[in-house]
């Protein structure tokens, strides 16, 4: 049995949608991010990032959204190409593009302050938008010649992770689905029953 530490809408929920796609047996436990509970000594125990994700399973603890997905897809033998497969490079090479570019720019615009201090928030802002929309052009290049999904015909936890990610602009001046192709991947993805059962669960709202 998996156990997600969670917060709505935040970097677990592309961990969340794996579970649910995967249909394996799995608790949920909400950290309230407002009041700081991911920075108690508790949680530090079990993610010493004091961030949510965090995935329990069989005693251990794992923290890194991305790492997550790649695991359970792994472990459960689903939402990943086989091993050995010639998708599996682009599915490796989407999976760290992804948790190396684009995630890192979100936390930039949604914690600007980490950047370059209270005084440079704007500036910081300014950068991550630049960065966040330069992945989106290579998205929608990629997806227009290659998809429906990002590894091709088949769905992969790359693509609940992207979904994730283009979830988190929807209020940023230029939305991923600006691009049509991006606006079409989130459609898709959007109508499968994992994404109802993600925001009834979550208790999520906006964007539905
Ligand atoms: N690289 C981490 C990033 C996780 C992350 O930044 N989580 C945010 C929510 S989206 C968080 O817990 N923020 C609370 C904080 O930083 O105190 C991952 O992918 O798991």
């Amino acid at each position: 049995m998996y156990k997600l530490y969670f917060a709505p809408g935040a970097a677990s929920f592309s961990v969340h949608l794996a579970l649910i796609e995967m249909a394996v047996p799995f608790e949920l436990v909400r950290v309230d991010l407002q009041s700081g509970e991911q920075k108690s000594s508790e949680y530090l125990r079990l993610n010493p990032n004091g961030v949510v994700p965090t995935l329990v399973h069989d005693g251990q603890a794992m923290s890194e959204s991305a790492a997550l997905l790649l695991w359970l897809a792994e472990r459960e033998g689903k939402l990943a190409p086989p091993m050995g497969s010639p998708a599996r490079a682009p599915y490796l090479q989407w999976m760290l593009y992804l948790a190396n570019t684009l995630q890192p720019a979100f936390r930039q615009w949604f914690y600007p302050h980490e950047a370059a201090g209270e005084a440079a928030i704007d500036g910081a802002k300014a950068a991550a938008q630049v960065k966040v929309e330069v992945v989106f052009d290579r998205l929608a290049d990629h997806l227009s010649a290659n998809g429906p999904y990002l590894c091709g015909a088949d769905l992969t936890v790359a693509d609940l992770h992207a979904f994730m990610l283009m979830r988190w602009s929807r209020n940023m001046p230029k939305p991923a689905t600006s691009w049509p192709v991006l606006a079409a991947f989130v459609a898709g993805l959007k109508a499968r029953p994992s994404f109802k059962a993600l925001y009834e669960a979550e208790g999520l709202t906006e964007w539905a």
